[in-house]
C-alpha cells in the first residue's frame, strides 16, 4: 500500500504540467566585462532561465525569474548596479492566451497558419502533401528521436537536373521555439502551392530537403508538460537533455560556447553527436553534402540573421558575401510588415556559441550559403509568440528566403 502511494506520487510529479505563474522576464544590460562575468555566474543557477542563452558585452540579456527568486534577483541587480527592465510581467498569462488556439477541439485540424499545431498534425499534413503532389514531393524519415519519434521531412524536387542545387532547411531544433516549425511548414506550403510566377521561377530551380521538427521529443514535451523546454529529453545525471544546437561535431564544447553541466540549457552533451537526432540528421546531411548550396537553420527569437561563425568574431570565409546578400534579404523582409532584422556574425551580434548546425555545415562542407534565422519577436512575447503572428512571420520569412536565393544566383 505504502509503495503504491509512493509510486502514485512520483507519477503525478513527473506528469504534471509546469506552470509559470508570476514568472517575470527581465531584460538586463551588461555594460562592462564585470557585468558580463556576474551574469555568466548567475547563469550557473538553473533556476534562472536565460532566454537569450549567452551573455555578451553591450547586448541585452533576457532572464526568466521565478517569483520566489524575484527578491534575490533584484538584490543582485542592485548590488552589481545593473540596469534592467521588466519585459514580460507574467509568463503564464502569455501561455494561457496561446493555449486555446493550440488545443484540438474535435479531432485533427486541417493545416493552417493561424494557430500552432501538434506533431502528429504536422506529420499527417506532410504525408498528405506527398499523396497530393506525388510527382514532386516525397516523405523522408532518416531516423528517429531518443523516444522513438520519427524525424520526418520532405524532399521536393521539380527536376532531376536540380540535384546539384540543393537547399536544406532545419526547423524546431529548440523545442520551445514553436514559431520556427510553424514558419517552416509555411515555407513548404509556398514552395509547393504558390502561384506567384516570381516564386515559381526561383523555387523550381532547386531541390529542397525540409525538416520542420528536428527535436520531436522536446516539441512533444512542450505540448504536454513544460512549454519552456529547449533541449532533447535524454536523461543525464540529475537533469534531462542536451542542447541539440551545441551537439554538432565542429568545435564541439569549446571556448564558452556551450556548457559541461547537464542541467544547463546549453549543455553540449557528453560527446559530439551524442544526441540521436543530431547523429542521424548529420549523417543524412553528409550523404547529400556535395549537392548542397544552402543550409538554413530556423530559430527564435531576436529578429537576427546570423552568419557563421559562433566561436569567433573574425569575418571568415565568404562573410562579406553572406552579409551583403543577407542584408538585401532583410530589406525585402521589412517591406511586408516593417519587421527589422540585424545581420551579422553570431559571436559578434549575439554571443559565442559552438557546436551549432550552420557552423558545422559551413566548416565541414564549405557550403556557400549558411544562415541561422532568429525569427520574431524582440522580446515582448519571446518564445510565446501569439498565433496571429504565425502567418505574417511566414510571409516575411519566405519572401526574404526567395530574395536571398535569387540574389546569390545572380552573383
Ligand atoms: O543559441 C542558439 O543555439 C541560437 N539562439 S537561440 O536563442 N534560438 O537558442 C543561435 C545559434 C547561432 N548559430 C550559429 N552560431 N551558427
Ligand atoms: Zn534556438
Amino acid at each position: 500500500m505504502n509503495i503504491y502511494i509512493w509510486m502514485l506520487t512520483i507519477g503525478v510529479v513527473c506528469a504534471s504540467q509546469v506552470r509559470y505563474d508570476n514568472f517575470k522576464v527581465h531584460r538586463v544590460f551588461p555594460k562592462s566585462e564585470d557585468d558580463v562575468e556576474a551574469l555568466t555566474k548567475l547563469q550557473e543557477n538553473p533556476s534562472y532561465d536565460f532566454w537569450t542563452d549567452g551573455v555578451g558585452l553591450n547586448y541585452t540579456v533576457d532572464i526568466m525569474v521565478p517569483p520566489h527568486l524575484e527578491f534575490n534577483f533584484k538584490d543582485f541587480l542592485c548590488l552589481k548596479n545593473l540596469k534592467s527592465e521588466v519585459y514580460i510581467e507574467n509568463v503564464q498569462n502569455l501561455i494561457d492566451k496561446e493555449r486555446p488556439s493550440n488545443k484540438r477541439a474535435d479531432g485533427p485540424r486541417s493545416m493552417g497558419w493561424l494557430e500552432y499545431y501538434e506533431l502528429d498534425e504536422i506529420y499527417d499534413w506532410l504525408d498528405q502533401l506527398a499523396v497530393d503532389h506525388s510527382d514532386v514531393v516525397k516523405v523522408l524519415t532518416p531516423g528517429t528521436s531518443y523516444e522513438d519519434r520519427d524525424i520526418k521531412g520532405l524532399h521536393i524536387s521539380y527536376s532531376a537536373n536540380n540535384e546539384d542545387n540543393t537547399i536544406y532547411i532545419e526547423g524546431g531544433i529548440h523545442a520551445r521555439e514553436w514559431i520556427s516549425s510553424a514558419v517552416v511548414t509555411y515555407i513548404i506550403n509556398e514552395i509547393i502551392t504558390s502561384e506567384d510566377p516570381e516564386v515559381r521561377r526561383v523555387v523550381e530551380q532547386y531541390d529542397w530537403y525540409i525538416f520542420p521538427l528536428y527535436n520531436p521529443d522536446g516539441f512533444h514535451y512542450t505540448k504536454t508538460t513544460n512549454r519552456m523546454w529547449r533541449k532533447t529529453r535524454v536523461p543525464y545525471d540529475n537533469c534531462y537533455g542536451a542542447d541539440p544546437n551545441r551537439n554538432f561535431d565542429y568545435r564541439w564544447n569549446t571556448r564558452n560556447g556551450a556548457s559541461n553541466n547537464p542541467c544547463s540549457e546549453t549543455y553540449a552533451g557528453p560527446y559530439p553527436n551524442s544526441e540521436r537526432e543530431i547523429a542521424t540528421m548529420s549523417e543524412f546531411v553528409d550523404k547529400i553534402h556535395d549537392r548542397l548550396v544552402a543550409y538554413f537553420s530556423i530559430h527564435s527569437y531576436g529578429q537576427l540573421l546570423l552568419l557563421p561563425f559562433g566561436h569567433t568574431k573574425d569575418h571568415l570565409g565568404n562573410y562579406n558575401e553572406l552579409k551583403e546578400v543577407g542584408t538585401i534579404g532583410m530589406e525585402k523582409l521589412k517591406t511586408y510588415y516593417g519587421t527589422e532584422y540585424r545581420v551579422g556574425n553570431t559571436a559578434e551580434i549575439l554571443y559565442v556559441a559552438t557546436g551549432t548546425s550552420t557552423d558545422w555545415v559551413k566548416a565541414t562542407y564549405g557550403t556557400r550559403i549558411s544562415y541561422t534565422y532568429e525569427l520574431r519577436d524582440t522580446g515582448s512575447y519571446g518564445f510565446i509568440l501569439p498565433p496571429d503572428q504565425v502567418l505574417p512571420s511566414g510571409i516575411e520569412t519566405f519572401g526574404s528566403l526567395v530574395t536571398i536565393l535569387d540574389e546569390f544566383a545572380k552573383r
